[in-house]
């Protein structure tokens, strides 16, 4: 995709299954975005220059994705003055709750926004990375509003099916 706004990191790319919902969400949206598999610990040099050159090329929003020892997310937040939205991927020994603790708790002064663990993970980051970019683009923040409202009808349908 031509400029990318967002920009979708994984650890690994086992972690894309679960996060190409991120990217089928901004694709819904149709937010520019470009997917990448950096390592914070496999190829941390990556990870720096990624974060480094964010900026400059464009971006508005870093998603993070990683699972384990889950440092991708902070790294990247530690580089860059773009916010950074961490996913937390489930898996290994401790089933994601090691991810999910990694990503989150970062020190004062560097914030990580984490999502929770599983499916809905990777859309919430990506409707927040809507969200964020909605604040300068009215166009953008008008579909999101549209998106909650589909919610909304879904409850209301819901409501009538189970009352027949
Ligand atoms: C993390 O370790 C990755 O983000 C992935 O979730 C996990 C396992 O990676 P692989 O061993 O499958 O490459 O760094």
């Amino acid at each position: 995709m031509s400029n990318p706004l967002v920009g979708i990191v994984m650890g690994s790319d086992s972690d894309w299954p679960l996060v190409q919902k991120a990217a089928d969400t901004l694709k819904s949206f149709e937010v520019p975005y470009e997917v990448r598999v950096i390592s914070a610990h496999r190829t941390p040099d990556l990870a720096f220059e990624y974060a480094r050159d964010a900026e400059s090329r464009g971006l508005k929003v870093i998603i993070a994705a990683a699972g384990g020892a889950a440092h991708l997310g902070g790294v990247l937040a530690a580089h860059t003055v773009l916010p950074v939205v961490g996913i937390p991927v489930a898996g290994g020994a401790l089933n994601g709750l090691d991810a999910l603790y990694a990503t989150l708790q970062m020190p004062s002064g560097i914030p990580v926004a984490t999502v929770t663990l599983g499916s809905a993970g990777p859309t919430n980051a990506a409707l927040l990375a809507v969200q964020i970019l909605g604040t300068a683009d009215s166009e953008l923040r008008e579909k999101f509003r549209q998106y909650k409202q589909g919610l909304r009808q879904k409850v209301l349908d819901g409501d009538k099916k189970v009352n027949g």
